[in-house]
């Protein structure tokens, strides 16, 4: 059974919507923020790695992410219901406004949040994201899908490589992932994409 575990007055109420409009049977398990710091409570947090809401269960899966989680309800249990395919004419604009929400909104409206200590509160989000990317490439998977290199490979590289042109990152704790860097790095294609986009930029690569 698909359950949703929803934190009290956050984005996996998206979810719970999705669920509702796609009439599908889930079950919905409600948290209630901790009063003091309005962080997830420490149950939540331990459901997944990223400690942030939304997150579902089905079966053996959790899952984290609202767009993958969409993606996932949507391609599992959506019979192609609210989305469009490459063949619609829209198709570029759904797929535009898709990921602004998370990709472009999101971060703006973060950094405007009342109270002040984003700061403190990504310094941490950011440990948890190195410390997930570090356990995946320590259970042995070559790429983060897996076996097979994907276009999750393609959007996670600029984070962790040409963002140190503007950030100081210290991945020595993180040695699985730095080896994951350097097997990107031995990409053919990805040496070429490096000397036509920035041939004179120097960053790290592991
Ligand atoms: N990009 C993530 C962001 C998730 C996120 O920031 N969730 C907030 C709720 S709106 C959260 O979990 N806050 C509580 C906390 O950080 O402890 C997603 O869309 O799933």
């Amino acid at each position: 059974m698909l359950t949703v575990h929803h934190l009290g007055i956050s984005q996996s109420d998206r979810i719970v919507w999705l669920c509702e409009e796609l009439a599908i049977p889930f079950e919905l398990a409600r948290y209630d923020r901790d009063p003091v710091t309005r962080l997830a409570p420490s149950a939540y947090k331990a459901l997944h790695p990223s400690g942030t809401a939304p997150v579902i269960t089905d079966g053996a899966l959790t899952l984290a992410e609202s767009g993958a989680i969409i993606d996932y309800i949507v391609a599992r249990y959506g019979d192609g219901r609210l989305t469009l395919k490459a063949d619609h004419p829209d198709f570029a604009r759904f797929l535009y406004w898709y990921h602004f929400a998370n990709g472009s909104l999101m971060p703006c409206m973060m950094m405007l949040m009342d109270g002040g200590g984003m700061a403190a509160i990504m310094q941490d989000r950011a440990g948890r994201s190195l410390a997930a990317l570090e356990a995946h490439f320590a259970e042995g998977h070559q790429w983060l899908a897996g076996e097979d290199f994907t276009v999750a490979d393609i959007m996670t590289m600029f984070p962790l490589t040409t963002m140190r042109a503007f950030i100081t990152l210290d991945l020595s704790p993180y040695p699985n992932l730095r080896a994951y860097l350097r097997r990107v790095a031995e990409r053919p294609a990805f040496q070429i994409a490096r000397a036509k986009a920035d041939p004179d930029l120097q960053v790290p690569l592991d």
